[in-house]
């Protein structure tokens, strides 16, 4: 594995889960590995998860992380080519890209979408242009239309939870008072369909995800009805892709609830987080039995670490 920025860069999902569960039973088992390297945690947008979750990784394989908030931090950006940058952009991706691949030896990105420009985002151009520029190994930490270490987070715990060989899963969008990014969920579809899943999308009419994640997803308007017999719940507020960028709807009557929960298998409830309490999810689902948002978050840790391991393996 040279990057990490969709599944496409994955040969085998099964096996990559295998091994950061084989991590996650003994988590220093590859601290050789990394000593002696330098990985570059990057963030132009917020987080909670994948900044603490990336560095204990890093950690654990040995490597020093350095961990930058570009966004309070660094220059502003320019990632167009050929401007005239007299604007309040300081300092062009080329340069910028280039001297940090001088000094770390693998490094982490995330960025956000605009959520303006449908085709600008859709072409992830940021981390595009890090991968191009850097001339190190490049992991996604969510890019505008993807975030991969989560999906595998998230397969590594429906591996843990599932009871049968193919759960009914279930991506249900919920009201959320921003506009959110489709990143997570665009990901997940992609990775739960390429991981040999049946999945199962629901959302109000007008909040269709791009078909290049969701084809061979099943797509029902009625969240009651693709509710009934489901064994895993992921909920996901995200804009509108068709309307792009806009919150088109904030019906609550959307919100994951306990008598929602009550029409499934006995499902478990999941979430990448943040999440809204009582907006996305009522307290009583979300403090159940049920709610594995925690052991998700918990196996950020080896999702990244098994990433970087193969990263290590692969480049150096
Ligand atoms: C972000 C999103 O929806 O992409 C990050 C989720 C991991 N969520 C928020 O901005 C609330
Ligand atoms: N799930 C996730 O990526 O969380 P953070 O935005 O806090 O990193």
């Amino acid at each position: 594995m040279r990057h990490f920025t969709s599944v496409e860069d994955v040969n085998d999902i099964e096996k990559l889960i295998e091994i950061a569960l084989n991590l996650k039973a003994v988590p220093k088992a590859s601290e050789h590995l990394g000593k002696g390297k330098t990985m570059g945690i990057i963030f132009l947008n917020p987080s909670l998860r994948t900044r603490l979750s990336t560095q204990v990784a890093a950690q654990n394989l040995g490597m020093s992380p350095i961990v930058m908030n570009f966004s309070s931090d660094g220059w502003q950006l320019e990632f167009a080519d050929g401007v005239v940058m007299d604007g309040n952009k300081a300092e062009h991706v080329k340069e910028a890209a280039a001297v940090m691949g001088t000094y770390f030896d693998v490094m982490g990105i995330r960025s956000f979408p605009g959520l303006k420009d449908k085709d600008e985002d859709y072409q992830d151009n940021v981390i595009n242009q890090i991968k191009k520029y850097a001339g190190i190994p490049v992991i996604s930490l969510e890019s505008a239309i993807r975030h991969p270490l989560q999906s595998l987070a998230d397969l590594i715990t429906i591996t843990e939870h599932k009871k049968v060989a193919k759960p009914k899963i279930v991506l249900s969008w919920a009201p959320h008072p921003r506009a959110l990014p489709q990143a997570v969920s665009n990901s997940f579809a992609e990775w739960v369909l390429a991981a040999g899943y049946d999945l199962t999308i629901t959302h109000p009419e007008g909040y269709e995800l791009s078909e290049q994640f969701t084809k061979g997803a099943t797509i029902e308007y009625d969240q009651k009805k693709a509710f009934e017999g489901a064994d895993f719940i992921y909920t996901k507020n995200w804009s509108s892709f068709k309307d792009y960028g806009q919150v088109l709807n904030s019906d609550p009557s959307w919100q994951i609830d306990a008598a929602k929960m009550k029409l499934t298998n006995d499902a478990k409830f999941m979430h990448c987080l943040p999440v809204r309490r009582n907006v996305i999810v009522s307290d009583d689902v979300l403090d159940s039995e049920s709610s594995i948002v925690i052991k998700q978050a918990e196996n950020r840790i080896y999702s990244a670490q098994a990433v970087i391991e193969q990263i290590l393996k692969a480049n150096f």
